[in-house]
């Protein structure tokens, strides 16, 4: 895959002052954001624009007896209100799930979640709509609820999907990886092993923004163009076209500018369909706006893992196997947002940095009555989970054994010549050099000094504990090649466009879609790097699916891998193009004309001020175009991975736990990350400091919690506690480069690094302050009260 010249060069990333690859360059966007004119979806306003508020079940499980909408159209400036029942009058009243299933846009006969859609008011105004909702009178038959995987397995236990046929309980699918039988051998024989119980809790992504959308249904074209907050405009179109019958060219989708995604605004909601038939219907744009808490009830929620870890090993500590056993819990659908192909996500790859003989993974999934979703919130689909798993499990492992932590990784990572490596569960690492990022996070750390710290702590029966926490995770990102990953059928490539204009500057359009990445600066500098122009001169479009190339979307921190490879692609073709109209500008042959990365300027070999620079060219492709060539200079590239990229890290978190509170103070948090060649390292920087915020969260604060009656109980901010500034340390930031071997500028993704490798760092550092009083495991998130508990367990609480 790489270029003739080999492509950007590690060792000298400078990008050559015009804003290439490895340069700062400051955020093209910003400008628009911090001077209040980013356009959100609400920002939108059309002319005879009606509101949609969603009528909601205050129950988890009832049965709808009927709904009484008389008093809600006696409301002034009601104009409609619907059911399930108008829905099925436009066969819309069910709509497919990403992962095969088959959801009620509106509630059809029997509630399954808490919040469910049951009906939806149209209203001249926003306000109006939610009187008009207060107003629909819905008779429920409430039913017992099932909340958690384990409750819904047992024999007992309500069915929840009785509109299924053959579905008899709750088990949805049964999921496995590895070898069993090798893997069970090597437990038997094994010196040592252990084995621990713990839960990845229900999160939720909670972006800034809402979900939302305004439908613009247009008569006379009979087109729908939708303002969406979408991560895969793109997907959505296919989608909404399939769902809706309107043929994809009569479907637009836009999404604007967006208010954070993290993978909430990858599914299709109830209430994107339910607009959209609003406006056919009405024949008026029609707008949807979620609250706060219909978001966290009711959208795509992540986590919700039960994990039994295992690990067999020498009394050396080398680890030769390992083994688990999740139980998941998908909600009342099978809504999971993930390469289809893949029903526990990447989660594959919980053997993770390390080299181990024989790896065995179970899983059952099972529907509740609960909001449905399963992969969300920088989760790599579920690696998030996988790296919980097994970096909280070498933790205990060098518990067990009395070994630093340190050094038991060092012991069994996978070796920088062995790659690229096949793990235990099949999966096909591109480069990793884990050690030395290792290395350098304990030196950033001062791990040594904190060990003796915490010793001396120990001795002086001090107040408060030392604490420290490794994780050297490894991540899977860039779904990804099209044989193994698709979306609805539809394979994971991703595309670029760039067009060059006649006075040298270019727009760049893409497949993928930026919530808050940057792309519209860092996509720039791909075409920088590879054109010899000037960032400042290339402007990126996306997120119109009239304008742009067909692409999958962003998520999985996919875009560098698969969108950012098909840019440099479509670059270097329009320097092959552009060859042929300098070898014509410069009166030499074509072979004989040569490009120089360092000065962006096109040359006749052995006469290097013969040259030309790409604002030239592109006037030569429009005013003076070879013969026989065709005028212009563009190219478009669709790119197929041909596999994913392993971006990794070792992150180290000392912390002081106070023995009288359980509260957990950060003393030092150190992240090393390697995401191979790097675009914008203060780019990167601005990822791995929200990732790792979001990472504490996840730790410390996050819950999304149920009561016994299905009751969500974590549904908004007074609950659902999300990290401020005040909670978030300084963080020490570093990092190596190892380039993809077959990503074209040797790049991997890293915007879920963060989020991915630091929940078992911060855990694995509480539970290292009460090692020396065995404690082994405390569950996330780790509120002051839960710290407590386990400080008084083993009888260290003050
Ligand atoms: N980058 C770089 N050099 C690299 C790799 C990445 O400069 N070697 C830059 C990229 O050019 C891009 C950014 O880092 O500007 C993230 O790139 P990448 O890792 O490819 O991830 P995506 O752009 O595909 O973003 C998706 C990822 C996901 S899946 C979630 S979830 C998440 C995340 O990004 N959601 C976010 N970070 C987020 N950040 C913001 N502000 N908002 C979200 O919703
Ligand atoms: Cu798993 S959240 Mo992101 O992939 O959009």
């Amino acid at each position: 895959q790489h270029d003739a010249d080999g492509g950007p060069d590690p060792e000298k990333h400078h990008g050559h002052g015009r804003g290439g690859m490895g340069e700062s360059v400051k955020r093209k966007e910003d400008k628009r954001f911090i001077t209040g004119r980013g356009n959100y979806v609400d920002d939108i306003k059309k002319p005879g624009m009606l509101h949609c508020e969603i009528v909601r079940s205050p129950h988890a499980h009832a049965r709808i007896n009927d709904i009484d909408k008389s008093r809600a159209l006696d409301v002034d400036g009601v104009v409609a209100v619907l059911t399930a029942e108008d829905l099925a009058g436009h066969d819309l009243a069910t709509m497919p799930t990403l992962m095969d299933d088959t959801q009620d846009v509106l509630v059809n006969d029997k509630v399954k979640f808490q919040s469910q859609e049951v009906a939806a008011v149209i209203a001249t105004d926003r306000y109006i709509a939610k009187d008009g909702a207060e107003k629909v009178t819905v008779d429920y038959e409430v039913l017992d609820p099932v909340v958690t995987a384990k409750d819904a397995l047992e024999a007992d236990a309500p069915l929840i999907r009785d509109e299924l046929e053959d579905q008899e309980d709750n088990h949805i699918f049964d999921w496995d990886v590895g070898d069993k039988e090798a893997t069970d051998a090597i437990f038997e024989e094994s010196e040592v092993t252990v084995k621990e119980q713990m839960e990845y809790q229900r999160l939720h992504p909670a972006p800034i923004e809402t979900c939302g959308c305004v439908a613009d249904w247009d008569p006379g074209k009979e087109k729908i163009t939708v303002h969406l907050t979408s991560q895969a405009p793109h997907a959505h179109r296919t989608l909404f076209s399939m769902v809706s019958g309107i043929p994809e060219h009569k479907v637009r989708i836009v999404s604007p500018d967006i208010g954070g995604g993290f993978g909430n605004k990858v599914p299709i909601y109830p209430g994107y369909v339910v607009a959209a038939a609003a406006s056919v219907v009405l024949e008026q744009p029609v707008k949807w706006m979620e609250e706060r808490s219909e978001n966290i009830q009711t959208t795509g929620f992540a986590r919700d893992y039960d994990m039994t870890g295992e690990l067999a090993a020498t009394k050396d500590g080398k680890i030769r196997a390992v083994r688990t056993d999740v139980l998941a819990n998908h909600g009342a659908y099978n809504a999971v947002a993930q390469p289809s192909k893949f029903p526990a996500g990447f989660f594959n790859i919980f053997t993770g940095s390390y080299d181990v003989e024989a790896a065995y993974g179970s899983l059952t999934a099972a529907f509740t009555n609960t909001a449905p979703g399963g992969v969300a919130y920088r989760c790599s689909f579920r690696v998030t989970e996988a790296v919980y798993l097994i970096e909280r499990m070498v933790k205990v492992l060098a518990h067990e054994l009395d070994m630093d932590p340190a050094e038991i990784r060092r012991r069994n990572f996978i070796q920088p010549e062995e790659f690229p490596y096949e793990s235990a569960t099949g999966w096909n690492y591109d480069s990793g050099d884990y050690e030395k990022a290792l290395d350098l996070a304990l030196e950033m750390a001062d791990y040594d000094h904190y060990r003796e710290e915490q010793q001396r702590r120990i001795e002086e029966d001090a107040d408060k504990l030392i604490g420290i926490g490794i994780s050297s995770f490894t991540e899977v990102v860039g779904a990804g090649p099209g044989k193994t990953c698709d979306i609805a059928g539809i394979e994971m490539f991703d595309s670029a466009d760039i067009r060059v204009n006649p006075t040298g500057n270019a727009v760049l359009r893409v497949g993928v879609q930026t919530q808050g990445q940057g792309h519209e600066t860092t996509f720039a500098q791909i075409v920088a790097e590879e054109l010899g122009m000037d960032v400042e001169n290339i402007s990126v479009e996306h997120g119109d699916t009239d304008t742009d190339p067909y692409g999958l979307g962003t998520y999985g921190s996919r875009s560098t891998p698969v969108a950012g490879a098909a840019t440099a692609v479509a670059a270097r073709k329009v320097r092959d193009k552009a060859k042929s109209i300098a070898a014509n500008e410069l009166e030499a042959a074509e072979e004989d004309i040569e490009w120089d990365r360092e000065s962006g300027h096109f040359h006749v070999a052995g006469a290097p001020d013969r040259s030309i620079t790409i604002t030239e060219i592109a006037a030569g492709a429009y005013m003076n175009h070879p013969a026989g060539e065709e005028p212009g200079l563009e190219a478009v590239d669709y790119y197929d991975p041909p596999e994913m990229t392993y971006p990794f890290g070792s992150y180290i978190v000392v912390v002081e736990v106070d023995r009288e509170t359980g509260e957990v103070d950060f003393e030092k948090f150190v992240a090393v990350d390697d995401c191979g060649n790097r675009i914008n390292p203060m780019v990167i920087e601005g990822q791995i400091h929200g990732g790792l915020a979001q990472g504490i969260g996840t730790a410390m604060m996050e819950h999304v919690t149920y009561d016994e009656n299905g009751n969500c109980t974590g549904g908004d901010f007074m609950n659902y506690l999300l990290p401020t500034a005040k909670e978030i340390p300084n963080f020490e930031t570093g990092y190596t480069v190892t380039p993809s071997p077959h990503h074209p500028i040797g790049a991997k993704g890293v915007g879920e690094s963060p989020t991915v490798g630091s929940p078992p760092a911060i855990v694995n550092a509480v539970v290292d302050a009460m090692a020396h009083a065995d404690v082994t495991h405390v569950e996330m998130p780790m509120t002051p009260d839960r710290v407590w508990a386990a400080l008084a367990d083993v009888g260290l609480e003050l």
